[in-house]
């Protein structure tokens, strides 16, 4: 490497700020919004959480999953959840540009406005978003474990359909070579600082075979542009993967003739603890198996109505085929009604009829199989840091 190419890739890696946008800190709430309810401000999340659509965890936003019941096979942007490791930055459009650059290209640096971005072919895909800690709160209240992170339940999940530029196409029109190894995205939100020490830019390595596959640069979510909090004006949408890897408000991509790392791909998204290596199982890739029911814990439902159960299962590594529901703490079990074909990368929404006896209360459970032939199991390996559950979730009602 030249000294010339070697004092750039410094300055690239130390202040990405150059060629980045301004970033203010987020409005409160929209003007249209704040009729309603105003944005939380200690979220650093612009958009607003009514208490009826999110829980509010931190600077994350969980959706309820009774939020999910009135909704179609997407997931409204204004009800999908909110991962945001510090918060959510307001980008000016105008100035901001996508930098891709390093020793996996063939050249020096290349710029891409989102004209430029908008000017590439367009796909659009109905892709699930994910985050790898979904359901982590039942390895405590169904497993006793004690796990690190936010305790989600199982609304860290929401289906969009994303539109923008194959990532395929930006890389190439940079100038990747073919002894690139790995991509490093990195977000243009604030420094993430955790227990006193400042990790920097949210960023996480993605092999150059995903890649080049199926990841999108998305400008657009469910028809309309991205909103603030979703990675306005652009962010990586990686279908079937954990959601860190969807890097929300993309500056730069590195690309790297060897591999390459961040603290998102060493100290967190591995599994640590009991059968796994002192480093950790390898990075966490494909997202698990979940069902959920569109249903708040301890709902009452009326004695002797007859009524539908509805929910949604999802697997990041075939498409869910089977459902089956239990109404009586899983002694008794049968198929629910699958309402969406099985693709992968997103879910299927299902329905079983279901009419509650006298009173008192009872467990519904659901339990997904998708096209691998891997079922949901009844308890999930632990790991330190809660990722990947699978298991089946109990859900207590009231009939009352
Ligand atoms: N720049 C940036 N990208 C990010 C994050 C972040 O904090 N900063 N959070 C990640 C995580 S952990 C998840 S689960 C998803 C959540 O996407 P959403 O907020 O659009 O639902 O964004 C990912 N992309
Ligand atoms: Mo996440």
């Amino acid at each position: 490497m030249t000294p010339a190419r070697r004092s750039l890739l410094k300055l690239l890696a130390a202040a990405p700020v150059a060629t980045a946008p301004l970033a203010v800190p987020p409005a409160r709430a929209s003007a249209a919004a704040s009729a309603e309810i105003p944005a939380d401000p200690t979220s650093g999340i612009v958009k607003p959480l009514p208490p009826e659509l999110f829980t509010l965890r931190g600077t994350n936003a969980e959706t309820r999953l009774s939020a999910f019941r009135d909704t179609g096979f997407h997931t409204p942007t204004d009800r999908f959840f909110v991962r945001n490791h510090t918060s959510t930055p307001r980008i000016d459009p105008d100035t901001w540009g996508l930098t891709v650059w390093g020793s996996g290209l063939r050249g020096g640096p290349v710029r891409f406005t989102l004209a430029d971005l908008r000017a590439l072919p367009a796909v659009s895909r109905d892709v699930a978003i994910e985050c790898a800690g979904n359901g982590r709160s039942y390895f405590t209240s169904q497993q006793g474990e004690t796990v690190a992170g936010t305790a989600w339940t199982l609304g860290a999940i929401g289906v969009a359909r994303w539109r923008g530029a194959r990532l395929a196409d930006v890389l190439r029109r940079a100038g990747i070579g073919s002894h690139a190894v790995d991509v490093l995205p990195r977000g243009l939100d604030g420094e993430y600082v955790t227990a006193g020490v400042n990790l920097g830019r949210v960023r996480r390595p993605l092999p150059v075979a995903k890649a080049l596959d199926d990841v999108i640069v998305a400008y657009e979510m469910n028809g309309a542009p991205l909103p603030p909090d979703h990675g306005f004006p652009a962010r990586l949408v990686v279908p079937s993967w954990i959601g860190i890897a969807s890097i929300k408000w993309l500056g730069d991509i590195e690309v790297g003739d060897r591999p390459l790392h961040s603290p998102w791909n060493t100290d967190y998204y591995r599994l640590f603890g009991p059968g796994q290596p002192p480093e950790g199982s390898a990075p966490l890739t494909r997202q698990t198996i979940k069902s959920a029911f569109d249903l708040d814990p301890g709902a009452t439902f009326a004695p002797r109505r007859h009524q539908h159960l509805t929910g949604r299962s999802w697997s990041g590594r075939a498409p869910v085929v089977r459902v089956e529901v239990s109404t009586d703490g899983g002694a008794h079990w049968r198929p629910a009604h699958l309402k969406d074909p099985a693709r992968r990368g997103s879910w299927v929404r299902w329905s079983v009829p279901w009419q509650p006896g006298r009173g008192g209360s009872t467990e519904l459970l659901a339990r997904a199989t998708d096209a691998a032939g891997t079922t949901q199991p009844a308890r999930t390996p632990h790991n330190t840091q809660g990722y990947l559950f699978d298991a089946v979730v109990r859900v207590p009602v009231t009939i009352g």
